[in-house]
């Protein structure tokens, strides 16, 4: 017998993908995680039955979480991770050499099954670098005051207790705890399909943020295979400052920075509309 996973990403389109082999599987407090094999794109990480991570793609979702703020950011040293037990966002930061990093990740169970199954990903977060914290984000940031230069937000999506990641209250709490040159970063979803939840994003942090500028990203495995990211920031434009890397990318340089922040004009509508 095949035994396929398959992603509902509306009522009648998703994504199918054959599992060579199943590895793990848990209930943790928060959600269900599953990793398992497929043979093109290898091992695959789902969290209550949504593709996070694929090993196949993920360079292009994690260089592109990271690397534009951490480029525009003339100075940065204090970085947040909010999520991302995984820890493919950590490893992508910690190539910017002088960047320590807070990880804030609600899910204990998460990081322990990375640790094991994703070592590319997860090596990261032995780094001495990075300081690990298990609890909610949300009430994490809530006691920092100025204190980072660059906050990431790689959360799931909208979902359960991932739906506090994208309320005003906890940009409110980012906003207070970056400090007064310093910018946000969040994943945002599909343009194709999440219209209504980047709107309220945009409206939310252009409340708050002088600049807020979405950007696009191909993502294979995930809804629609087009993906979002806001860049907000108190006092950086996104193309300021965006140099090359002396770092390796399989993604990431500089014309697709510049070329990502470039929008459809399906894509600006979404922010002219009423
Ligand atoms: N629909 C999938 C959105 C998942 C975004 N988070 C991915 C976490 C990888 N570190």
């Amino acid at each position: 017998m095949e035994n396929w996973f398959t992603e509902l990403h509306t009522k009648d389109t998703g994504i199918s993908i054959k599992v060579a082999k199943p590895i793990y599987t848990k209930f943790s407090k928060y959600q269900r995680i599953d990793i398992f094999q497929n043979k093109t794109l290898g091992r695959i990480l789902t969290l209550d039955g949504l593709i996070q991570l694929t090993e196949s793609d993920e360079f292009i979702y994690h260089e592109m979480l990271v690397h534009p703020s951490l480029v525009v950011h003339p100075t940065c040293e204090e970085v947040l991770v909010v999520g991302g037990g995984d820890g493919g966002t950590a490893r992508e930061a910690l190539k910017h050499n002088q960047c320590r990093i807070d990880l804030v990740e609600i899910d204990e169970a998460v990081i322990k099954a990375c640790i094991k199954f994703f070592p590319t990903l997860s090596l990261s977060l032995s780094d001495e670098r990075v300081k690990l914290f298990t609890e909610d984000g949300t009430k994490f940031t809530k006691k920092k005051k100025s204190k980072y230069d660059v906050i990431i937000v790689d959360s799931t999506d909208p979902i359960g207790f991932a739906k506090e990641l994208f309320r005003a209250q906890f940009y409110k709490s980012c906003y207070s705890a970056l400090k007064e040159n310093g910018i946000l970063v969040a994943q945002s979803e599909s343009p194709i399909l999440h219209r209504g939840i980047m709107k309220g994003m945009y409206k939310n942090l252009s409340a708050i943020f002088p600049t807020v500028q979405f950007y696009l990203v191909p993502i294979p495995t995930y809804p629609s295979g087009l993906w979002s990211f806001v860049f907000c920031s108190k006092k950086y434009q996104p193309l300021e400052f965006a140099r090359e890397v002396n770092f390796t990318t399989k993604y990431y340089n500089l014309e697709i920075h510049k070329a990502s922040f470039a929008l459809p004009n399906f894509v600006k509508d979404i922010f002219n509309s009423d």
